[in-house]
């Protein structure tokens, strides 16, 4: 199902991992209120915070991250073997990951207490981690040009939908939702401060040297090592090795390598139409 898309209110996603059914059950998904969600626009620091919580949770210790695969530790709910993967699991609490819009997910979450992790990056920065993706990905249509790649990524046509909805859907119902907003650009920053957040969101408190042992496991370095996260056990037919690595940079302000500055003149004004009914507030984008 490589060439496969699957559209699902109006949003494509890839069919080697979404069918219908797998999308609509999603929808109807049954949350605990002990369920850890991990949610996240594709390129976000997805990997990284399924990571930081994975380590978290095991106070540190990498033998877990290292021994068993990211997508089954903390399945996307969205996928078709999630179901089947949560029947025999006895991880408590759930892990779970998703890259749906709030506008489809919002429902099944309504007076749910479960604990989401949402995790946002500059927009400019997503883009370009998203373009090489499409390079190596046969499961994502043909990246083309870097300018026509720019153009659907503001019109929100790509895989996955559109960026902006699903910073605004999310963030917009923080409020209502038990939610905790962390940035790539925080994870950068600062590993240790945000684990330390995340750690207290997930009431699970750690001693400062277990903290210091998920800071070590969880730098670029180490999780680029690491094949339960690095992606190379997926086979090059789905995931061509020899044109990229998932594990690529890993870090902040790539975009100013690509972009020309009339791109980046027409991004901000794209971003400032769009998101003026975000109540986030935006420093200029780093
Ligand atoms: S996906 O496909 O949606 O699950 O991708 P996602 O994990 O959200 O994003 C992949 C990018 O995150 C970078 N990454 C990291 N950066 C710094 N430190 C650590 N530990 C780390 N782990 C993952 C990864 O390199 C991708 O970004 P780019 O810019 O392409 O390097």
């Amino acid at each position: 199902r490589l060439d496969v898309t699957e559209i699902f209110h109006g949003i494509l996603f890839p069919g080697h991992l979404h069918t219908q059914d797998s999308l609509q059950l999603a929808l109807k998904f049954l949350f605990q209120d002990t369920d850890v969600l991990i949610v996240s626009y594709p390129k976000s620091g997805t990997t990284w915070m399924q990571e930081i919580v994975t380590l978290i949770s095991n106070r540190g210790d990498p033998h877990q991250s290292q021994t068993i695969p990211n997508w089954t530790r903390a399945p996307w709910l969205e996928q078709y073997y999630c179901a089947d993967l949560l029947k025999t699991s006895t991880s408590a609490p759930r892990v779970l990951t998703t890259h749906l819009p709030h506008s489809l997910l919002g429902p099944a979450l309504q007076s749910s207490k479960a604990r989401i992790i949402y995790v946002s990056r500059n927009p400019k920065d997503v883009l370009v981690s998203f373009y090489h993706f499409h390079k190596m990905a046969n499961f994502l249509p043909d990246a083309g040009s870097f300018p026509e790649f720019l153009k659907q990524f503001l019109d929100g046509t790509l895989h996955f939908g559109s960026w902006f909805d699903h910073i605004k859907g999310w963030t917009s119902q923080a409020a209502a939702l038990n939610l905790l907003h962390v940035t790539y650009e925080e994870m950068s920053l600062d590993l240790h401060g945000t684990i330390n957040r995340v750690s207290s969101f997930l009431q699970r408190p750690l001693l400062e040297h277990e903290l210091n042992d998920c800071v070590k496991h969880c730098s670029f370095s180490s999780m680029k090592d690491n094949k339960m996260i690095n992606y190379t056990l997926i086979p090059d037919e789905i995931l061509d090795h020899s044109k990229g690595c998932f594990m690529r940079k890993g870090v902040i302000g790539d975009w100013k390598n690509m972009f020309t500055e009339e791109q980046n003149r027409n991004f901000d004004s794209v971003f400032k139409f769009k998101m003026q009914d975000c109540t986030l507030k935006f420093e200029a984008l780093p």
